[in-house]
């Protein structure tokens, strides 16, 4: 019989407890990092000093999520990636089901959450609702009220878990209410009983019908954005509320309020924003010579084009390519898609005659927001929301996993420049 995710963690805590006590005795001491001036002035690029399981971002290939190279992951759903994300294996098919009728019994939204979301003012950025209500959600942590009571150490990871499952199990439900209140698109639409996680975010946002692809395109949507390693602001931001043994919903808000920043999630807002007004200043689909006139007057500007550039990644991502792909295959014509494409041939070889930026290639967020736009979502604003809705999974498996190790309390040491004067005399 196919066992809950409870149980399928429960009988894999044990080992991972035990190799974690392995490396600390045995290998404590051993160096894996160095860190230079540069790099603690210097948000610390490169520096290893977190460990994260869930996945690993190599500079030359991108995502890999527990051994599997995200383009080998796009025909799975999220809820499969979810599983993969903090067991590390795919979930057989009785596991998927089960996993899936689980998560609906977590799907109910706390009336006061929609009361607070409709008395925001009326022009809050969609972050801050979406943000604001997992927040408000916190009254429900089973974590906090286990905690009062005092349970053991070792008992930390299952509430954290039943937390995880109503973040999860809720977000996609707040997320489509933030956008049909925000951009008053009428009422609420009810979660279903039947449709996977995905389809039924789509189907609450009551975008307009595709050719059957909008859930699709979801899917693809939310299994790319799922998780990125330890080290980005989000995870990193979750993490450290996290390690104060702050619930979920505490680390979650807080880890989704770095994502609101335009260097990290919200560069997709600003991404569809940016080719948007190239097609507006050039009167339709820029050739590639306009392209590369507007690239120039952004980075002249002392700006930096949104979509391009990584702190990691030294190729183009492949969260870029699988969206080029969709992209290719359903919308080929589309002039904004088209204009992504041809920003891609261009953007690149500018960003390498500048000279400033390390990785001069794509991100993710360089071609999401054109898909989405032919998809009838307009609100650009909108878009980090959706990044949201996905990274929870990589945020929440994380904080599970290091509720079950006893992840210490992050506390890096920090020096005075005074110090640094002093150390390089
Ligand atoms: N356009 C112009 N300049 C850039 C770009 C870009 N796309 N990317 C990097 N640079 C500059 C950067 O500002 C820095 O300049 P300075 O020395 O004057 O401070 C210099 O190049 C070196 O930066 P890197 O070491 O290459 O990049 P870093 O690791 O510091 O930052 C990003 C990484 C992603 C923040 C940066 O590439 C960027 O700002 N990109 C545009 C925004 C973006 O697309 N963010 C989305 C990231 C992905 N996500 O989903 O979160
Ligand atoms: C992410 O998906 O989190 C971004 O690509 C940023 C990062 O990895 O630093």
């Amino acid at each position: 019989m196919a066992k809950t995710l409870k149980e399928t963690l429960a009988d894999l805590i044990p080992k991972l407890r035990e190799e974690r006590v392995s490396l600390m005795k045995g290998h404590g001491d051993f160096k894996i990092s160095e860190v230079t001036v540069a790099q603690a002035i210097g948000g610390m690029r490169g520096v290893k000093g977190m460990v994260c399981d869930t996945s690993v971002v190599e500079p030359d290939q991108g995502l890999i999520i527990r051994g599997y190279p995200l383009l080998k992951l796009v025909d799975k759903i999220p809820e499969e990636i979810f599983w993969l994300l903090i067991t590390g294996k795919l979930p057989t098919d009785d596991e998927l089901k089960l996993f899936q009728k689980e998560l609906k019994t977590y799907g109910e939204v706390p009336k006061y959450v929609w009361r607070v979301l409709k008395a925001m003012p009326k022009t809050s950025h969609p972050m801050a609702m979406l943000d604001t209500a997992i927040l408000t959600m916190e009254n429900e942590s089973a974590f906090r009220k286990r905690y009062a009571e005092g349970m053991t150490r070792m008992e930390y990871w299952e509430p954290t878990l039943e937390d995880a499952m109503r973040v999860m199990g809720t977000i996609h439900t707040i997320a489509a209410g933030v956008y049909r209140i925000r951009y008053k698109k009428g009422d609420l639409i009810e979660p279903s009983k039947k449709l996977d996680w995905a389809g039924d975010f789509a189907k609450m946002l009551g975008l307009p019908p595709k050719k059957g692809q909008t859930a699709n395109m979801m899917r693809l949507y939310l299994t790319l954005h799922c998780d990125h390693e330890g080290g980005n602001v989000s995870a990193n931001t979750c993490h450290t509320v996290g390690s104060a043994l702050s619930d979920a919903f505490y680390a979650v808000s807080a880890g989704l309020n770095g994502l609101a920043g335009p260097l990290h999630g919200l560069a997709n807002q600003e991404c569809l924003n940016w080719v948007l007004q190239t097609i507006e200043k050039f009167d339709g689909a820029p050739s590639k010579e306009q392209i590369r006139d507007y690239a120039w007057e952004t980075l002249n500007a002392g700006k930096v084009i949104p979509g391009y550039g990584h702190a990691v990644l030294r190729v183009t991502d492949p969260r870029f390519v699988a969206f080029n792909n969709f992209g290719k295959k359903y919308l080929a014509k589309d002039p904004v898609f088209k204009t992504v494409d041809r920003v891609f041939e261009v953007v690149p070889e500018v960003l390498k005659e500048h000279g400033k930026a390390k990785n001069p290639w794509p991100n993710v967020d360089a071609g999401s927001g054109a898909i989405l736009y032919n998809f009838g979502l307009k609100e650009f604003e909108y878009y980090t929301v959706l990044f949201s809705v996905s990274r929870s999974m990589g945020m929440l498996s994380q904080l599970v996993l290091n509720r079950a190790l006893g992840t210490a309390i992050t506390r890096p040491k920090s020096v005075s420049t005074e110090w640094l004067n002093n150390q390089v005399k």
